[in-house]
């Protein structure tokens, strides 16, 4: 049994977080996939990993985990030596990553979950689409974006000139959102839409794509 395992489901925006994070830092781990279809999420075993009933939940030997973000967290401070640096041993500069860990989760992450909802995920389960909600949230996620444009001309990256941990949290709303009408908002900020490009087309997310067929 290995000593990484994920407890969710390769249509997760939270779960295929983890994974792109385990594939960066190379750790072999086991799937645990979850049927959120058949509601397993909201029972036991499940719950009782995350009584929250939301996957992923993530288990390393004893250490038991769940929210993406501080799984990822984990992830690359215990594995610092391993696959790429996703976070800065040094406190200022891991002070502004932090920054924008939080500007991913509390500024970006909400419109686009709920526009990778609308768009992406209801028609794959023929859900009718709410246009009013999606009208809302691009014209949020467009605020965000043009802070993000400002940020791109001056970064190459989301947090400095490396690829971190910052960025790699944005990569599945992303996929999702690049199949939809909301692209033309990525695609419309030239620093947005390099940024889109590059980490979109790391070889780790290439990995998590791969889990899906
Ligand atoms: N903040 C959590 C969010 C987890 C989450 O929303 N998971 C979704 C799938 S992406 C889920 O389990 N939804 C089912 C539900 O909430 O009942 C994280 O980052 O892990």
């Amino acid at each position: 049994m290995a000593a990484i395992r994920v407890h969710g489901s390769t249509v997760s925006t939270a779960a295929m977080r983890v994974f792109a994070c385990l594939y960066e830092k190379e750790l072999e781990f086991e799937f645990v996939q979850i049927n959120m279809g058949a509601g397993e999420h909201k029972q036991e075993p499940f719950i009782s990993l995350n009584p929250f009933g939301q996957v992923p939940a993530f288990e390393d030997g004893d250490l038991k985990l769940f929210e993406s973000r501080a799984i990822t967290q984990y992830i690359a401070h215990e594995y610092a030596g391993k696959g790429t640096q996703l976070i800065i041993p040094e406190s200022k500069k891991m002070a502004i990553l932090s920054v924008w860990m939080e500007v991913e989760a509390h500024q970006f992450d909400p419109a686009a979950s709920k526009l990778t909802w609308e768009l992406g995920i209801k028609p794959m389960f023929k859900m009718v689409t709410d246009e009013a909600v999606v009208e809302e949230n691009e014209a949020k996620l467009a605020k965000v974006l043009n802070i993000y444009e400002t940020r791109l001309t001056q970064y190459k990256y989301i947090a400095g000139d490396c690829f971190t941990l910052a960025d790699l949290h944005h990569i599945p709303n992303i996929y999702y959102l690049m199949g939809t009408r909301s692209k033309k908002l990525f695609d419309s900020r030239p620093h947005v839409s390099a940024w889109v490009a590059d980490i979109m087309s790391r070889p780790a997310w290439l990995k998590v794509m791969a889990m899906k067929h």
